[in-house]
């Protein structure tokens, strides 16, 4: 896989051919934009269209590879095109922070971790007054085109980005989140970030699986970033095969309480007890916290469940967290301590347990570091051709579409997915959003992982070790 996309990499894209073969449905009240997805690799009939002035904005979390999109965007421009860096996302862009990029900068930023080159932040465009700040910007900058690196909530603001600038300027997407929750297969398999993080965070579950068993006497209650879908966990939980682990996905399907939950790891942490093995290493995602139901209630400003819960456990009193929204009226839940949340939860259950009081515990949160570490060989390729992808489409003068890297299974091609054929309606937010993926049940890596979680209850980290993939599970 690697090899493919390094000689994609390589190989001329400066070419494309829409395939109506290949078209896409849309929302019927988006009927009159046309939903052609874009396939590259035929002969380009317009590469000699005049220089093009393109404008860039990271927007969203951080993800890793998100210097290498610019990479492969400055690698091939064509004299006269410039690239302007949009500083400190969409909310530097309406406070008109930019610089003109130097194309030679590409050498310092190959490979790099992080978002800080550009900066990003969680602003989005939505009043009148934003749309014209923007319309009047690209104006006055010229702009033929502005790519917009982002997740679900950037995309959809690139959509209506590109409704609102029309043929004056093209908005293009670029998929990135570490969450993996934006995709439409077989054009959009993964968003790039998530192999890395998810290998980081493999990495250090892996290690505590090691010290755990070296030391014999700590249970790791190990929280993982991921919003409301559980790709990553669950992609984690394939390499790592955790002792215990919960999904969100699962426990909605299982229509799951607080109580539900803390039975489920109180019976993975008394098998092992049992088992002389008093130490383990559990995994879960910070989005849990959206759909257990007593928590859900408690964001939502009702404590009454939780307490009722809490009540039940043993417990007194709620948990005190200030709950933030960012500017699109997600709840921040990498603030949320559910890992202290449970682990509280968890003691007062094991007291009324036989030996449960062998059980200490210790809180982990990855997330943050993830997001900002080394981007693996994957993440610097695939960023590279969705990077570059972009570019194509705007020197093939699309407009509202999203990078891709189309994989049949046999072979991998760069494609422009019209944003409009990844629109659903939002009944809660009364518009036309592009909603997150969430962990298919029915796909197989769930139902590989649902088979196997159970034996994993017991199993321990032996020799030789497990090598961790070279490409996403998923992709
Ligand atoms: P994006 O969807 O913007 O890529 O961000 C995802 C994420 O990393 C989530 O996993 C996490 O809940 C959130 O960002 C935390 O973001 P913040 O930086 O606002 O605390």
């Amino acid at each position: 896989m690697l090899t493919k996309l390094q000689d994609l990499i390589q190989s001329k894209l400066c070419q494309y051919e829409p395939d109506s073969a290949h078209a896409l449905t849309s929302p019927k009240e988006f009927s009159h934009i046309p939903n052609k997805t874009v396939l590259f690799g035929q002969p380009n009939k317009d590469v000699k269209s005049k220089a093009k002035r393109i404008g860039i904005v990271f927007s969203g979390g951080p993800a890793p590879g998100g210097h290498d999109v610019l990479v492969g965007i400055l690698s091939h421009l064509r004299k006269g095109d410039e690239l302007i860096g949009f500083i400190g996302g969409f909310g530097g862009m309406l406070n008109g922070q930019y610089f003109l990029i130097d194309a030679a900068d590409k050498d310092l930023l190959e490979g790099t971790a992080g978002f800080d080159y550009l900066g990003t932040d969680r602003t989005k465009i939505s009043s009148d007054e934003q749309f014209e700040i923007i319309r009047n910007l690209v104006s006055d900058l010229s702009l033929n085109a502005l790519i917009v690196v982002g997740g679900d909530d950037s995309n959809t603001n690139a959509f209506y980005l590109s409704q609102a600038l029309g043929d004056e300027c093209a908005v293009i997407g670029v998929p990135k989140t570490i969450d993996g929750d934006l995709k439409r297969p077989p054009y959009l398999n993964v968003t790039f970030g998530f192999h890395t993080a998810t290998q980081h965070y493999s990495r250090q579950v892996t290690n505590l699986k090691i010290d755990a068993q070296a030391t014999g006497k700590y249970f790791h209650m190990v929280k993982l970033m991921g919003r409301s879908a559980s790709h990553v966990v669950l992609e984690v939980a394939h390499q790592t095969e955790p002792h215990a682990c919960l999904l969100a996905e699962e426990v909605m399907k299982n229509a799951w309480g607080l109580i539900d939950v803390i039975d489920y790891f109180v019976d993975a942490i008394s098998t092992r007890i049992a088992a002389k093995k008093p130490y383990g290493v559990m995994i879960f995602p910070e989005g849990l916290v959206e759909v257990i139901p007593e928590i859900k209630a408690y964001i939502n400003g009702d404590d009454s469940l939780l307490k009722d819960a809490y009540y039940k456990l043993g417990l007194r009193g709620g948990f005190v967290n200030n709950i933030m929204r960012d500017s699109h009226g997600n709840v921040n839940l990498s603030l949320i301590p559910l890992e202290t949340i449970l682990i509280d939860c968890l003691t007062a259950r094991l007291k009324t347990i036989k030996n449960g009081d062998k059980a200490t515990f210790v809180a982990h949160f990855y997330g943050y570091e993830g997001r900002s570490s080394q981007p693996t060989d994957f993440d610097v390729n695939y960023s590279r051709v969705l990077g570059k992808t972009a570019y194509e489409l705007v020197l093939s003068n699309q407009t509202g579409m999203i990078a891709g890297l189309k994989n049949d299974g046999h072979t991998l091609q760069p494609c422009g997915i019209p944003l409009v054929c990844m629109l659903d309606f939002d009944l809660s937010k009364d518009r036309f959003i592009i909603k997150k993926e969430l962990v298919n049940c029915l796909s197989d890596e769930y139902l590989h992982y649902i088979q196997n979680k159970g034996n994993w209850t017991l199993s321990d980290i032996g020799f030789p070790r497990k090598p961790v993939f070279d490409s996403p599970t998923i992709f």
